[in-house]
């Protein structure tokens, strides 16, 4: 019997994962790995880095590479450490709307805006899945949950759109409902030098479906697919037409230079003088 080409990258003693039924973090590892086996590249020469949540599980531990299931809201903090040993590696986060935007989103604002070679994906389900569904920065206003039982009264962040502002090099936002864009998107991410940063709007049925009218993954794919407008369309809209709109597309791509590119570079200028120094202070002791 022929093998599905995707297995190779995957632990498979470990699987099924232990994800929900209908949870969308199966459809980003399907298109992480497509991305992946577009591109060949080798699982070698990928490092996963993720947090702790839901969507940390995505890859870690299921996919075939180098994993580090790091701390909660810490994973882009290890990351860029790896980045900075590693720099020809690809260092990949994924992780929550928790994870990344929550506890962890100065470290996020600020990879971006040091511009650290880092991809990141941030799985916005609008909710901490892991936990039982607590309300995080991503929430829609006037939404249940569990911390918000008579709705919710914050304004949710455009995450996004703070970390283009941020100085990211590459900046798009998907939904699991856009698989093959998505693919795509995350091949252009891996492929960018500098943070390349994609916020996918997945679901979570479980934790917050059901207390907003969705409860399996088919009623988040047609929400989805009707709440989506193109980026381009969306720069003509007013804020009140696109009031509970989900803004797909790619919002930036830039070229500043990568950070662990200017730390090496300012690392080999300084051995230089170092040495000059060295030869100088030689040079008087002799005399
Ligand atoms: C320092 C710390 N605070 C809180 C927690 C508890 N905790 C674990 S996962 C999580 C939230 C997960 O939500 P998200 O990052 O959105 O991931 P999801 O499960 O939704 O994919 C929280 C609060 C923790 N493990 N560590
Ligand atoms: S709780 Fe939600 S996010 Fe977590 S696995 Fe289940 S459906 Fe997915
Ligand atoms: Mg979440």
């Amino acid at each position: 019997m022929r093998e599905h080409k995707l297995l190779k990258y995957l632990r498979r003693e470990i699987l099924p994962t232990t994800h929900c039924p209908g949870c969308g973090c199966g459809q980003v590892l399907n298109a992480f790995v497509n991305a992946i086996d577009d591109l060949k590249l080798d699982p070698d020469n990928i490092i996963s880095v993720t947090g702790i949540g839901c969507s940390s599980w995505i890859t870690s531990p299921y996919l075939k590479c180098d994993t580090l299931h790091t701390t909660h809201g810490r994973a882009v903090a290890f990351a860029s450490g790896v980045k900075v040993i590693r720099p020809d590696s690809h260092v990949v986060v994924i992780a929550g709307d928790g994870d990344l935007a929550a506890i962890g989103g100065n470290h996020l604002i600020h990879a971006a805006r040091r511009n650290v070679g880092l991809v990141v994906f941030l799985v916005n389900n609008y909710i901490y899945g892991m936990t039982g569904g607590q309300v995080s920065p991503t929430t829609p206003h006037g939404d249940v949950t569990t911390t918000t039982p008579y709705n919710n009264a914050e304004y949710p962040l455009r995450i996004a759109e703070l970390v283009a502002i941020a100085g990211a090099n590459y900046v798009a936002r998907w939904t699991t409902y856009h698989i093959r864009r998505l693919t795509t998107a995350m091949k252009e991410a891996l492929q960018k030098k500098g943070f390349a940063f994609i916020e996918i709007v997945s679901q979570c049925p479980v934790c917050y479906g059901r207390r907003v009218g969705r409860r399996d993954g088919v009623a988040f794919m047609e929400y989805f697919k009707q709440s989506s407008v193109p980026s381009a369309k969306a720069r003509d809209m007013s804020e009140q037409e696109l009031e509970g709109k989900i803004v797909v597309g790619k919002l930036v791509e830039r070229d500043r230079v990568e950070f662990t590119e200017s730390l090496r570079k300012i690392n080999e200028n300084c051995a230089q003088e170092t040495s000059t120094a060295k030869v100088i202070a030689d040079g008087e002791l002799e005399i």
